[in-house]
């Protein structure tokens, strides 16, 4: 009889020069799709096995967003309250001083964060603006923080630049499946996401890639999306799952919430593909209960936001999350 902790194991990546043998084995959708379909306690075995085969499993990262440069993208993503496409009444703002920046990245750290990440609202930066993003990262690093920033598509070279002056981790989300990413974004292509990931990894930096759940998909384009990320090779070290956030005047408001179940399948399939990476609990944890988060962690995620602010939107306050990492026995690092 096929036990369930052994109908979805990855198949051997075929081994190409491009390819070390050393490289993990590769994850099939159907592979990934067979995990989603497991008992939700066999799941929730699975991933916690693999949680601690890699990690402390009581202790979670800690990442500080900040959005320097908010609002009027000429981007169409359909979740995304940025885009000048939509009427969100966003109020927007220009590129922050490194002041500014610093100011809050000092709080951060002041908060227990170990991470410092910044976010602009751009298709990609331009020459100008990556001198001015270079000057924030050394200062943020400086502080003693490892630091990220999301920016968007990047150039030849530009990568380079960042990893220049001292970055640790570039995030670039994949957001969903290959075959689903027309219908939420038709302004890029999942190739340039690919493109820029490829150009982070070859500039020696850190990936951070994940994805959102409930922007209309299917379970199968769930799977499909932790197996595009477990199939870089590298894994994304850090990998964030997010829960829509729905804002109001964008294309994927209406969207159907997923079931909390299926979210939490979502973060343990990402754990088991991906032993090794940070699962980040990220968007949509305002909208969920102290039990819900708590089987999120249970599923594997060892990564969160923290912080009382996301990009545009809320994330619990920080008292609060500190009295759940003492109910739940954990501890941020
Ligand atoms: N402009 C850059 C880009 O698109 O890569 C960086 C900023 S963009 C806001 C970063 C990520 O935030 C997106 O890829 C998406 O995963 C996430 N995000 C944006 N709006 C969201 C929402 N309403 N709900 C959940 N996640 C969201
Ligand atoms: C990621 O995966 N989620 C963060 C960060 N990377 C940049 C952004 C979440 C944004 C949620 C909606 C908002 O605040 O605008
Ligand atoms: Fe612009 Fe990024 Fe929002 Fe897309 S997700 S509209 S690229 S800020």
């Amino acid at each position: 009889m096929t036990t369930p902790a052994t109908v979805a194991r990855p198949a051997a990546r075929p081994h190409t020069s491009a390819q070390p043998a050393h490289s993990a084995p590769a994850w099939t959708v159907d592979a990934v799709l067979a995990l989603f379909e497991l008992p939700l306690a066999d799941l929730l075995f699975r991933a916690q096995e693999t949680l601690r085969a890699h990690f402390d499993p009581n202790a979670v990262q800690r990442s500080t967003l900040l959005s320097i440069k908010t609002g009027n993208c000429s981007e169409d993503c359909g979740y995304c309250s940025q885009s000048k496409r939509h009427q969100t009444g966003l109020e927007t703002q220009r590129l922050l001083s490194t002041e500014d920046v610093l100011t809050a990245a000092k709080a951060a750290k002041e908060q227990g964060a170990g991470r410092f990440c910044m976010g602009a609202a751009w298709r990609g930066p331009k020459e100008k603006d990556m001198a001015a993003v270079a000057e924030m990262v050394r200062a943020v690093k400086a502080l003693g923080l490892e630091t990220c920033v999301t920016l968007g598509i990047l150039k030849d070279g530009q990568a380079e630049q960042l990893k220049d002056a001292g970055l640790d981790y570039y995030n670039h989300n994949l957001d969903t499946a290959p075959e689903y990413y027309g219908d939420v974004v038709t302004t890029h292509t999942y190739q340039d996401r690919l493109d820029t990931l490829h150009g982070v990894r070859e500039a020696g930096l850190k990936v951070c890639s994940g994805g959102i759940v409930g922007m209309g998909e299917t379970r199968r384009h769930r799977a499909g999306l932790i197996a595009k990320l477990a199939s870089l090779d590298p894994p994304p070290e850090s990998v964030p799952i997010n829960n829509l956030v729905p804002i109001p005047g964008t294309p994927l408001a209406g969207s159907e919430p997923v079931d909390i179940f299926e979210f939490v399948r979502t973060i343990a399939a990402a754990r088991i593909a991906m032993p090794r990476s940070y699962v980040r609990l990220s968007a949509g944890r305002e909208q969920m209960s102290e039990a819900e988060q708590a089987l999120c962690f249970f599923a594997g995620a060892n990564s969160m936001f923290y912080g009382d602010q996301l990009l545009t939107t809320g994330n619990p306050r920080v008292e609060g999350d500190n009295a759940l990492f003492a109910k739940l026995g954990l501890h941020g690092v």
